[in-house]
């Protein structure tokens, strides 16, 4: 399959040089490569939330639910509660996931869901023109802190590592090879899957001349080592600009899955003709 084939008629209006077109060229690049090692292209479902990350589902030629901001992830476990046989692959900012949609984020790798998410994490909002986000550096000057962020950035792989989720990576829109990689393996994986991809907007926070000083590709580490994956995560704290920048796959491991679980339990035995008349009645009282 061509990853061209996963395009659609509408207008991309993201602006040019924005590292969003990077991540959309790596995810179409995968799926086509799987569509064409078996992997049901109907099979899949994208969800992302609101911001100029979340066109991207508007961008792609695979099912998708575009859901509202900071309830990516609600919608994206509801889906692979619902269907476990589906791949479900989220899109989300940093806005839209550490910030309002936090909690959330939380509980997924708490439950070791088998979701993926993939963060266009510019450190900024973009779509609102520019305040500053969890990951935004302190100093940061924008337009909710135009004297600068008096705050100090989370590192969202450090609290995903504690929070348990099951794999955990980090890429850069200028390394789109890399980036295949990572988002690769991270659908392949059964549980929680997080790729925190810095992604640059050019408009509002564009940091392509300190990223490509300071971004190195991680080599050689033990992927199912705790200790190891936090020592390498907390190396870079998304506040100094002045400290080297790990990329690469930090952990992997195998663990029992919500869903799996939940399964198990023997709830799960959809009705769908009394899904449908439920959905009905629930639409005619509504109306
Ligand atoms: C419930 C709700 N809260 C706030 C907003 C306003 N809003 C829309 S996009 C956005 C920020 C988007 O930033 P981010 O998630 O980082 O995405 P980016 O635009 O940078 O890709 C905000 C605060 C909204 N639309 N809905
Ligand atoms: S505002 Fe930033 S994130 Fe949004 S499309 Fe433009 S460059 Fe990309």
């Amino acid at each position: 399959m061509n990853p061209k084939e996963l395009a659609t008629a509408s207008q991309v209006t993201w602006c040019p040089g924005c590292g969003n077109f990077s991540i959309m060229s790596a995810i179409r690049a995968v799926l086509a490569e799987l569509a064409g090692k078996g992997l049901p292209l109907e099979n899949v479902v994208l969800v992302s939330g609101i911001g100029c990350h979340a066109k991207i589902v508007d961008y792609m030629n695979v099912n998708s639910f575009y859901s509202i901001h900071g309830r990516t992830i609600p919608v994206a476990s509801a889906i692979k509660i619902a269907n476990p046989d589906l791949t479900v692959i989220c899109f989300s900012g940093d806005g839209d996931s550490l910030a309002e949609g936090l909690d959330h984020l939380i509980f997924a790798a708490k439950r070791n869901i088998d979701i993926t998410m993939i963060l266009h994490d510019n450190r900024v909002y973009g779509l609102t023109t520019g305040q500053f986000t969890p990951t935004s550096p302190q100093g940061f000057a924008g337009k909710s802190t135009p004297e600068g962020a008096v705050e100090h950035p989370m590192n969202p792989l450090d609290l995903m590592l504690v929070s348990g989720a099951t794999y955990i990576a980090r890429g850069y829109t200028h390394g789109i090879e890399q980036l295949q990689t990572l988002f690769r393996e991270a659908i392949l994986h059964r549980g929680f899957s997080f790729v925190d991809v810095l992604q640059v907007c050019v408009s509002y926070n564009n940091l392509y001349d300190s990223y490509n000083k300071w971004t190195y590709a991680v080599q050689g580490n033990n992927t199912s080592d705790f200790d190891e994956a936090q020592k390498i995560i907390r190396s870079w704290n998304y506040d100094r600009s002045d400290a080297p920048i790990p990329l690469g796959k930090f952990y992997q491991i195998d663990k029992e899955r919500f869903d799996q679980s939940f399964k198990s339990l023997g709830q799960y035995q959809p009705d769908y003709a009394q899904r449908e008349r439920r959905i009905k009645d629930l639409l005619e009282n509504f109306i």
